[in-house]
């Protein structure tokens, strides 16, 4: 269902308000220094949740399959773990990272750069699944629920996505019962999620009760209304799928508390951080010192798994005191690079314009 209620722009001196800070309280980021882990640890993997974190009881707890379907079905957790397992280290990025920097700033959870982890998930391939239950001629999507509702822009809902038949049939989708070795938590889908990898973290549907399978294209809020690129307000735009290039560093040296500028003892700096793409594997990551005034190749570390970050190094001589602005830029093997400036749109969805880390060397 389409929304009456366009997504709000705050004004060129509107600050964070309360409502905004509540949000970023309640979905927190990873800290960047978490950049320095392969696999991020379950405490520190940013978290967004739309409304509330449902009490799900995993003894209770079911899976139905139904719709445009011949052969319905209902899994227990223990019929779902029965099935062929498979691990995968993917990272996922919510697509309102990067929200927050924008000009003007879409109001909405409000991201920095840390709406980004990695973890290893563990489930079963969603696509056996779907085709024991036989989808018949006709069926377009599959409509995926999340057993948490609430209101959003004045339309009630379970949180519901939706994959288009041959992508869920045809692509390597997950229902994930762990994460890092262990059952899930509650806040990240206990006790199955949808993973899908490549994609941006609103596709993963967290505390999956139901799956679908339609005729007609699903256009529930967070499929039609939300996450779609746009510049007006009554425009249906694009579509958000697949997460962008992106690089981040590990901001060097030390913080200050309030600002987090941070100060860097002259000589010798190994910047390092991590790249990733849900297009192609990173084949580049470029470091500029003087705010994107000039660029310089970075030494890639070994690539991963496909859609799983790689980490990326760089030697800085910092022999001139005084303030820098160190950037990272990512490219992929389609060649999509990282924008210097901002690409602007009304959801402040998938904003992949350069992280500018400010620092003083002493
Ligand atoms: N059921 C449900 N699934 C959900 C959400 C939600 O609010 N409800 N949020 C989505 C969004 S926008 C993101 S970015 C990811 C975040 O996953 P995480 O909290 O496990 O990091 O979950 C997605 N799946
Ligand atoms: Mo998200």
């Amino acid at each position: 269902m389409r929304s009456s209620e366009a997504a709000r722009i705050a004004a060129s001196d509107e600050a964070i308000s309360v409502d905004e800070l509540r949000l970023a309280a309640r979905n927190h980021g990873m800290p960047l220094e978490a950049l320095r882990y392969d696999i991020t640890p379950v405490g520190m993997h940013y978290l967004l949740t739309h409304y509330d974190i449902p009490d799900v009881d995993p003894g209770r707890w079911r899976l139905t399959i139904g719709g445009h379907v011949t052969a319905p079905s209902t899994l227990t957790l223990a019929e779902l773990a029965a099935r062929p397992r498979v691990t995968r280290t993917l990272t996922l990025e919510c697509a309102g990272n990067g929200r927050a920097r924008l000009l003007p700033r879409p109001i909405s959870q409000p991201w920095l750069d840390e709406a980004v982890s990695t973890a290893r998930w563990t489930g079963t391939p969603l696509a056996p699944l779907l085709a024991e239950a036989r989808p018949l001629d006709g069926a377009v999507e599959a409509v995926f629920t999340g057993a948490d509702h609430g209101t959003e822009r004045g339309v009630e809902q379970d949180y519901q996505r939706a994959l288009s038949i041959t992508e869920a049939l045809g692509g390597d989708a997950l229902i994930a019962y762990e994460m890092n070795g262990a059952p899930l938590p509650p806040q990240h889908g206990a006790p199955a999620r949808l993973i899908v990898p490549g994609w941006y973290g609103m596709a993963h549907v967290k505390w999956l009760s139901d799956l679908t399978v339609t005729t007609e294209p699903f256009n529930g809020f967070q499929q039609a209304t939300a996450y779609r690129f746009t510049q007006e307000p009554d425009e249906p735009g694009e579509p958000v799928t697949r997460i962008r290039p992106r690089a981040l560093m590990i901001p060097p040296g030390f913080p200050d508390f309030m600002t987090r500028r941070r100060v860097v003892d002259g000589g010798e700096v190994h910047l390092r951080g991590r790249a990733w793409s849900g297009h192609a594997p990173i084949v580049r990551v470029e470091v500029s010192l003087d705010g994107g005034g000039s660029w310089a190749d970075a030494h890639l570390g070994p690539e991963v798994e496909l859609y799983a970050w790689r980490s990326w190094t760089m030697r800085w001589l910092a022999d001139q005191p005084g303030d820098h602005e160190l950037c990272a830029r990512a490219t992929d093997a389609t060649g999509q690079v990282q924008p210097v400036g901002q690409a602007w749109n009304r959801q402040g969805m998938g904003n992949n314009t350069v992280q500018r880390v400010a620092v003083t060397v002493r």
